[in-house]
């Protein structure tokens, strides 16, 4: 069966934007997943960082997968590990090569031990309502309703869209 499923992608180290670029990539030479479409890079500084990093891009995919959601995951953290990320136990809000946190898998709901769909944090982050709303914007989270009605709650947060796309030259 094939789903369509949303992945967040993030790097704040090296060159970010040729990071999320090659993780399209990457993302779209996996037996079971195709690339739908991509949103825009969105530059914005580091979430609850407790020292000094470089601002994030991040951007956006949809994919079509008849992967199942775990072994989507271990794709994804294949790719990471390939970018160079490094997992260390226990570090959070660290900066990172490359990050690709899966958001939606249709209307899935799943709450496990490494895997929570929808992402948990989904709604609280600008830096993932903002460009999965240009690439989706009638997409309805379950249980938290329709995406458009987050968008007041992270209309505070300051992020800019940078020029090109990012699956641009993938
Ligand atoms: O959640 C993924 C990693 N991350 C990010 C991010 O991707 N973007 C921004 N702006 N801040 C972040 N803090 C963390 S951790």
């Amino acid at each position: 069966m094939k789903r369509r499923a949303y992945i967040g992608l993030g790097s704040n180290l090296g060159d970010r934007e040729g990071r999320l670029r090659a993780a399209i990539k990457a993302l779209g030479k996996i037996a079971g997943i195709s690339v739908a479409t991509a949103s825009a890079t969105y530059v914005s500084a580091p979430v609850g960082a407790s020292e000094p990093q470089p601002d994030y891009f991040n951007a956006v995919v949809a994919i079509d997968t008849t992967l199942a959601p775990r072994a989507l995951l271990d794709a994804l953290q294949r790719i990471e590990h390939d970018a160079g990320r490094a997992r260390v136990a226990g570090e959070r809000n660290t900066a990172r090569t490359l990050d690709l946190d899966i958001l939606l898998i249709a209307d899935v709901i799943i709450d496990e031990p490494g895997l929570h769909v929808p992402h948990p944090r989904l709604q609280d982050r600008a830096f993932v309502v903002l460009p999965l709303l240009e690439i989706a914007p009638d997409c309805v989270i379950p249980g938290l309703g329709p995406l458009r009605a987050l968008l007041p709650r992270v209309a505070g947060q300051s992020i800019r869209r940078a020029p090109s796309p990012a699956a641009a030259a993938a």
